[in-house]
Parts: C-alpha cells; structure tokens; sequence
C-alpha cells in the first residue's frame, strides 16, 4: 500500500520515465525502432522494476493515467527521430479493456505529430483475455487508425493460434523464453521455426526477443526471423543516446 501511494505521485514528481531499448533487422546491421519500457525512480527505493510496479498500477487504476502518460511520452520522443525509425509502446489489460483506448491512442498521434505507421502497440494473449469480438473490434479501430498491432510474448499463451486466425497482426514477438533454449532444446527450437514459417505465411514480422548469445543470432538468421531485439544487440538506453545510435546505422 506504501508502494501504491507512492505511485500516486510518481507521475507528479516525474519519478516515471522511459528507456529505448533497439530492435535490429535480422542481419543486426540496421536499427528498426525501439521498444519503449518504463521505469520509476523512487526516491527511496532506487529504480524499481515494472514487474513490480505496474501490478500495483494495475490494481490500482492508476494504469490508466500511467499509461496515457507513456503513450504520450514515447510518441513525442519518437517524432524526433529519424522517419524510419518506429517506436513500440506496451499495453496492459487495464488500458486495454478502458473505453476511450482508441480516441487515447488517437489523441497521442495528433499532439505529438508522429505518424501513425510508426507507431506500434504491444499487446499481450493475457491483455487480450480472449479473442471476443469487442477485442477484435478494438483492434480494428486502432488499425484504421494507421497504427500497427504486435502480439507480445507470443507462444507463452494457450491460446496463441487462435489469436493469429482472429486478427491480423503486423508482428509477432517470439517470447525470450523460447530464444534462451533454443541452441540447446529441440522442442524451443522446433517452435521457433514454426512461428516464422507461420510469420511469413501471414505476412508478418516476427521478432526475436531476448537475443543474449551470437549462436542464437546465427540460428534465427537461418531460420528466416525478420527482427531481432536483445542485449547482444543493444540494451534498454536514454532516449539522449538514440539519435547517435541510429545515425551509426544509417
Ligand atoms: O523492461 P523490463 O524487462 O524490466 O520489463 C518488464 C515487463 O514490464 C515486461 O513484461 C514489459 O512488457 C513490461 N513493461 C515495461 N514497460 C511497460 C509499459 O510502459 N507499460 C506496460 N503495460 N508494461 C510495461
Ligand atoms: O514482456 P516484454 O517483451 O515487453 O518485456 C521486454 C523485457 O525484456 C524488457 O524488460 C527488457 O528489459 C527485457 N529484455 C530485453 N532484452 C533482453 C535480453 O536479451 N535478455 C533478458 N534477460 N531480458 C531482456
Ligand atoms: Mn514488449
Ligand atoms: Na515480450
């Protein structure tokens, strides 16, 4: 209860702010975008981590204003970078089952300026809770909006195929778990080649995440993946050092 009072006024007392972390191409030479992922200084605490924080947030409702705050924060960061380069916000269950998701979303393009096709909203199967058509509804709506849908943390879900045939989804994002197991499991990797094969067969891009070791890159190169996003590749960084990264790779 502490940590949620706290929380309260994290946002007044800019404690919250935002890290970049790369998502590369597969050939790990160009930077595509970046992942936006918050954190809090707490005065007291130091940084705490949003596995901690946005559970409390969550709860709380205070995610809502949180989250519109994030979504507000990333795009105008965004819309100083290079046009090439996208930004990919995540969404929580709470921001996602509110009313007014759309008009929030729509709001944050038109005071920042940034071009919807650059921006990119990470969903998750347990954001989703199922694939009702007042989800699939919304997503539509976001998608008209020139926006682009990513599916989180994909395949840790039990539903995941179903997700694929609801809704057409601009990327997948292969869960880390999936990638830390796949140069030593046959099961992580036998997967890993399904989902892209099932990526390219739908027309989207998949992602690698959690991308730690040279041999996982080698092997999601052969496999065919289209992204990949992981500390071999880059950590979550200040936006102060995005424009010299990108530039390096342009
Ligand atoms: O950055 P890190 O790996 O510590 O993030 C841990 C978890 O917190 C991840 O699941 C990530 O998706 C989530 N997360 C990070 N930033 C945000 C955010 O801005 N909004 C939401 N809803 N989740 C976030
Ligand atoms: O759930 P989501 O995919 O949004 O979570 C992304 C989280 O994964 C971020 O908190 C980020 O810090 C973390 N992350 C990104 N790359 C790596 C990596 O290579 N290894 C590990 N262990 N975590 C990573
Ligand atoms: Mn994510
Ligand atoms: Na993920």
């Amino acid at each position: 209860l502490d940590l949620e009072n706290d929380l309260r006024n994290a946002l007044a007392q800019k404690e919250l702010f935002l890290l970049y972390q790369p998502i590369h191409d597969i050939t790990g030479t160009h930077i595509t975008g970046f992942e936006a992922l918050m954190r809090w200084r707490h005065p007291v605490r130091g940084v705490v981590s949003p596995l901690e924080f946005i559970p409390i947030a969550e709860n709380s409702g205070l995610i809502l204003e949180i989250g519109a705050w994030a979504l507000v924060e990333a795009c105008r960061e965004a819309s100083r970078w290079p046009s090439d380069q996208r930004i990919s916000v995540n969404l929580s269950p709470a921001q996602f089952g509110r009313q007014g998701l759309v008009d929030e979303v729509a709001h944050a393009l038109e005071v920042t300026g940034l071009l919807p096709s650059r921006l990119e909203l990470e969903i998750t199967e347990s954001t989703l809770l199922d694939a009702s058509q007042r989800n699939i509804d919304i997503l539509h709506q976001l998608k008209r909006l020139g926006v682009r849908i990513v599916l989180d943390d994909f395949g840790t879900g039990y539903s995941s195929l179903h997700y694929l045939r609801s809704f057409p989804f601009d990327r997948l994002k292969i869960d880390q778990s999936f990638i830390r197991e796949m140069c030593d499991s046959r099961e992580a990797l036998a997967i890993v080649r399904a989902v892209t094969g099932m990526g390219k067969s739908l027309e989207m891009e998949v992602t690698a995440e959690g991308v730690e070791r040279p041999e996982q890159m080698a092997l999601l190169q052969q496999e065919g993946c289209s992204h990949l996003q992981g500390f071999l590749l880059g950590r979550p960084g200040p936006a102060a050092d995005i424009v010299s990264e990108t530039a390096n790779t342009l």
